[in-house]
């Protein structure tokens, strides 16, 4: 029976040592120690053996389990180490390789003006300030001196939530609210979308962008008005630029003018971006109506100030020679990667 066992050993260590997967060692494990296992036959067997020899043989197949167990356990941790090796070979990232390519946008060139025009009215003092998109009939229009029959009120011209509230049709109505809540001195841009009900085509948009400045204090007069926006023109187009300012009529500024720049293309010759008049008209202004001053609580025997406002649509169209407004509302990449 001992040399029975001996056997067992060294053919157990013997296929032990010729395996290569962690499979092998359980069918190994199943055939020598399972309960049908060779070792555990023997095992059963000892009921046979007389009272001397049991445990001589007892202690020989306690010593040939114990082996093949260690055995088993080395090939074991032997294959496994083998196997993930292999896994991290197999499964080796090329690094070197090139990534997917993300399409990225590109900033409107409306923003990229809006910008620049806001660090020139940033330099000058100016605070920016917002309001709501969706005003109230008052401050779109009444508080600014419209009065009901006047035609920009009409649906052909503002869309109408209901009665009482529109979309704004300029942000003038943050102008409002800020001479409503705060004392002047007051000096202010505020730019952002407006909405008019107008149809699509190269030069309307239902949706559009506007910048107006307010400038309220003590002794504040034309002069400033003329002084400061001139200084805008020369800081957005070049200190060669000039300036002229044409009576106009705004029911919430008198007086109220427009002012033109020198085309910054011909420098004033005439071309084709200017029509060959070597003026573009560059905004709209004026003197803070006395009655518009009153609406908001500011006493026009005290305070006086001047406001204006920008297309700046109009404005990204003249600079950068655009002829249809709709090509900054598509986000046409072909478009916008020319900014
Ligand atoms: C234009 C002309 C203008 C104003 C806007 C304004 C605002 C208040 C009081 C008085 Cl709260 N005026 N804004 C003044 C003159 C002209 O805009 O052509 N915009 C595109």
């Amino acid at each position: 029976m001992k040399e029975k066992l001996e056997l067992i050993k060294e053919a157990a260590v013997s296929e032990i040592s010729k395996i290569s997967s962690s499979n092998e060692i359980e069918n190994i494990r199943v055939k020598y120690l399972g309960k049908k296992g060779e070792l555990t036959s023997i095992l059963r067997g000892m009921g046979a053996l007389t009272q001397e020899e049991r445990p001589v043989i007892g202690k020989v197949a306690n010593e040939v389990r114990e082996i093949i167990e260690g055995k088993i356990e080395e090939a074991l941790t032997h294959i496994k180490n083998q196997e993930k090796q292999a896994k991290l070979e197999k499964e080796v990232i090329d690094i070197s390789l090139p990534g997917n390519k993300r399409f990225l946008g590109k900033r409107n060139p409306i923003d990229l003006t809006l910008e620049h025009m806001k660090e020139i009215f940033i330099s000058m003092g100016f605070s920016i300030e917002e309001g709501p998109e969706v005003e109230l009939d008052y401050y779109n229009f009444e508080a600014l001196n419209i009065p009901k029959n006047h035609p920009a009120r009409s649906e052909q011209d503002t869309f109408y939530i209901n009665d009482n509230i529109v979309l704004r049709t300029q942000t003038s109505p943050v102008q409002v609210r800020v001479m409503e809540n705060e004392k002047p001195p007051i000096k202010m841009i505020s730019p952002g979308r407006v909405y008019r009900s107008d149809a699509a085509d190269a030069t309307h948009s239902p949706i559009f962008y506007q910048m107006e400045g307010l400038v309220v204090d003590k002794g504040i007069t034309f002069a400033d008005l003329k002084g400061t926006l001139e200084m805008f023109a020369k800081k957005m187009f070049g200190d060669k630029v000039k300036t002229k300012f044409r009576p106009h009529h705004f029911p919430f500024t008198e007086p109220s003018a427009e002012m033109d720049a020198t085309c910054f293309v011909c420098q004033g010759e005439g071309c084709r971006v200017c029509k060959g008049s070597g003026w573009i008209e560059l905004l709209g202004c004026g003197m803070v109506h006395p009655e518009v001053l009153r609406n908001c609580g500011i006493d026009p025997e005290i305070y006086s100030g001047f406001a204006f406002g920008f297309g700046v649509d109009r404005m990204v169209m003249t600079k950068y020679g655009l002829d249809d407004i709709r090509l900054l509302y598509e986000s046409d990449m072909r478009f916008l990667n020319q900014f």
